[in-house]
């Protein structure tokens, strides 16, 4: 059993950052993009991360598919894939990378849903909120992963569980 702390859209807010890594101790980050932060920053060391919208450091790759505890993650800021209209074009390229896990961010509005074979994560944005729950000033995921499931768990800027926001989703057992 591992936890993976999914988290996006800080925008320079690098305190936070530092917080939740220390509050939450997760096994394996993964950032979704506009953290307005260099590539070479320390908080990275050891995390997942690519380039959103508002970064401009091009050492940040755009893309990452990695191999997480067996599971395939597409991390994506998700600006190319035009998620701000709809899950259309991510779709797609779930299924091109055929990816277990997709996580994004850019919308700054959390959801997480399972989709053609895909769970898809959007952390929100843990300074910039919007949309339904931006009441809760700010959001991101830390998802446990067993060998049967994975359980989103989504967690407020002083790392608070949200009740209600727990999603458990069923691996699909690949022989
Ligand atoms: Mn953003």
């Amino acid at each position: 059993m591992t936890r993976w702390l999914v988290i996006s859209d800080n925008h320079g807010d690098r305190d936070i950052l530092v917080s939740l890594k220390a509050a939450l101790k997760p096994d394996t980050i993964f950032h979704c993009g506009d953290s307005e932060m260099t590539a070479d920053d320390p908080w990275f060391k050891g995390a997942y991360v690519v380039q959103g919208n508002m970064d401009f450091d091009s050492q940040l790759p755009l893309v990452q598919t990695p191999t997480v505890d067996g599971c395939k993650v597409l991390l994506t800021h998700g600006h190319y894939d035009e998620v701000h209209w709809d899950l259309t074009k991510l779709k797609l390229h779930a299924d091109q990378e055929q990816a277990d896990l997709v996580f994004f961010g850019h919308t700054h509005e959390l959801a997480a849903e399972e989709a053609g074979g895909h769970v898809f994560v959007n952390p929100g944005s843990i300074s910039q909120p919007r949309g339904e729950y931006r009441q809760l000033g700010g959001t991101c995921a830390l998802i446990t992963v067993t060998p049967t499931a994975w359980v989103v768990q989504y967690y407020t800027r002083d790392a608070q569980p949200v009740p209600e926001l727990k999603f458990t989703f069923t691996r699909n057992q690949k022989g």
